[in-house]
């Protein structure tokens, strides 16, 4: 009480259908593996406190239908995570379009950019670094940005990924 003051984060998660990225705010917001989650329709809220932030999620739904609504909220975020199945060699370079389209758009400030390589559990997926040689990370100039495998089952991965985040807007 009195003294400690939080920050509000307000973080927009893009990236395919399927990649993971409800899974991975449902882990981070409640320290357990997550039962199994449906497609997201459209998009999601989530709210939740870790450490002196008071992050607000918006998860969007990967789903090519949806992937419009994505531009919706480029104005109001302030940072960006972007998820990658690892495991999904073939749609590898529709992610990295998906990725170099919301990057180019004027309205997306130039917010710290995470990307979890997630699914790392999976026999025979990319690691970390040959995702972000598929995704063009290298080329990113405009904004820090870091790659971090996770495995969104078990959390893995992701409290490095909140911490870096944190840092960013300290
Ligand atoms: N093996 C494995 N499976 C995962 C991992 N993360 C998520 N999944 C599974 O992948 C599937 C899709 O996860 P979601 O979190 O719904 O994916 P999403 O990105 O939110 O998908 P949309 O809402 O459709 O855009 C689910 O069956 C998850 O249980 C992971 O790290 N490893
Ligand atoms: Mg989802």
């Amino acid at each position: 009480m009195g003294g400690s003051s939080s920050k509000q984060l307000r973080v927009l998660v893009v990236g395919l259908d399927n990649a993971g990225k409800s899974t991975i705010i449902q882990h981070m917001k409640a320290k357990e593996a997550p039962s199994e989650i449906p497609p997201t329709p459209g998009f999601q809220v989530e709210k939740f406190k870790k450490g002196k932030i008071e992050f607000t999620m918006f998860d969007m739904s990967g789903s090519a239908k949806y992937r419009n609504l994505w531009e919706f909220n480029y104005k109001n975020c302030e940072a960006v995570i972007f998820v990658a199945d690892s495991a999904d060699r073939i749609r590898m370079c529709v992610a990295k379009n998906e990725l170099e389209n919301m990057l180019q758009s004027p309205e997306l400030k130039p917010c710290p950019l995470l990307v979890f390589a997630n699914k790392m559990d999976i026999t025979g997926s990319m690691n970390h670094s040959e995702v972000s040689e598929a995704l063009g990370l290298a080329e990113i100039h405009d904004r820090p940005w870091t790659i971090i495998s996770s495995n969104a089952l078990t959390g893995g991965g992701l409290d490095d990924g909140v911490n870096w985040l944190s840092k960013q807007v300290e």
